[in-house]
C-alpha cells in the first residue's frame, strides 16, 4: 500500500473535484431537471448526473482502467475490484442542493485492491476541502485536523433520518433522537452525511449516526474521520462494508462507546 500511496495523484484528483464543483455552483436551482428515484423524497437532478459523468471521465483519463461505484446511473455489480475503484456521491445533500440550501458536497472515496486509499469531501459553498490518505492524517484545506476530546454530555450529535427508508426507520429515528438527546449535549441534522461526518473530523461535532446509509455517502468521510482520530463502524460495532447500505455510527473516541451502547439494539 505504501508504494501505491507514494504514487497516487492526489493533487490531480483534488483539481478534478474542484473543477467538477463549478457545475454545482453554476446550477440554476429554479429550472433544473429533477427525477424521482426509489424511496420517499429521493431525487436526482441533472447536476448530480453531470458531476458524476465529469468525474468518471476525468478519473478514467487520469487512472485508465479504474472502476466506479457511484450513486447515479450505471450498474454497480462488482463494487470493489482489483486496482483503483472510485466510490462517488456526486452531490451529497441533493435535496439541499435542489432547494438552494448551501449544505451539499462532492464525496470521492478511492480504494486500491479493496483497501481504502484516499478520501475527499469538498463543500464548494464554504470552500472546505477535507482529505485524507491512508495512514497519513486528515486535512481541511491543507491544515491537519483532529477530532475533539469532549465529554459526551456536552457533545453535538448528528442524527441522519434515512428519509428514503422512513417506513422501516421512522420509529428507530424517534427512539434514537430521544436516547441521543438524553445522553449528549444537543442534536443536529444537516442533510449531508459526508459533511456531518467530516464535521466530527474537524472537531466541530462528536457523533453522527444513521440507520441506513449507502457506501457512497460514507466511503470518503469515513477514511477522513479515522485519519483524524475518530471511529467509524456500523451500529453493532462492526467494520463498514461497501456492497450495500448499512447502519453507520461515526464518533470521537470520547463519545463512541456511549453512542454505540445506545444504538446497538436499534437495528
Ligand atoms: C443523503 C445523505 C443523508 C441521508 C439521505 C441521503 P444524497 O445523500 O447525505 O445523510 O439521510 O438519505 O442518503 O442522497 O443527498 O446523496
Amino acid at each position: 500500500m505504501q508504494d501505491i500511496l507514494s504514487v497516487f495523484p492526489d493533487r490531480e484528483v483534488e483539481e478534478i473535484i474542484r473543477e467538477a464543483s463549478k457545475i454545482m455552483l453554476e446550477a440554476d436551482n429554479h429550472r433544473m431537471r429533477v427525477e424521482k428515484k426509489d424511496g420517499a423524497a429521493n431525487f436526482v437532478t441533472e447536476y448530480d448526473v453531470k458531476v458524476q459523468r465529469f468525474l468518471e471521465e476525468k478519473f478514467t483519463a487520469l487512472l485508465p482502467g479504474c472502476g466506479f461505484l457511484a450513486e447515479e446511473e450505471g450498474e454497480n455489480e462488482n463494487p470493489l475490484g482489483d486496482g483503483y475503484t472510485f466510490i462517488i456521491d456526486p452531490i451529497d445533500g441533493t435535496t439541499n442542493f435542489m432547494f438552494g440550501r448551501r449544505a451539499s458536497c462532492i464525496s470521492v472515496g478511492v480504494f486500491y485492491n479493496r483497501q481504502a486509499l484516499y478520501g475527499a469531501v469538498y463543500d464548494p459553498y464554504a470552500d472546505r476541502f477535507y482529505s485524507a490518505k491512508a495512514g497519513q492524517g486528515a486535512y481541511l484545506n491543507g491544515e491537519r485536523i483532529f477530532t475533539a476530546d469532549r465529554d459526551p454530555s456536552v457533545g453535538i450529535a448528528y442524527i441522519g433520518s434515512a428519509p428514503y427508508y422512513r417506513e422501516k426507520t421512522g420509529r428507530i429515528i424517534a427512539e434514537t433522537t430521544y436516547e441521543i438527546l438524553m445522553h449528549f449535549g444537543d442534536i443536529r441534522r444537516l442533510g449531508s452525511a459526508a459533511l456531518e461526518i467530516c464535521s466530527i473530523a474537524s472537531g466541530e461535532a462528536d457523533v453522527y449516526c444513521e440507520p441506513i446509509l449507502s457506501p457512497w455517502d460514507h466511503a470518503a468521510a469515513g477514511l477522513i474521520l479515522k485519519e483524524a482520530g475518530g471511529i467509524v463502524t456500523d451500529y453493532h460495532g462492526d467494520p463498514l462494508g461497501y456492497n450495500g447500505p448499512s447502519s453507520v455510527l461515526a464518533a470521537t473516541k470520547a463519545s463512541y462507546d456511549t453512542a454505540q451502547n445506545l444504538l446497538k439494539g436499534m437495528v
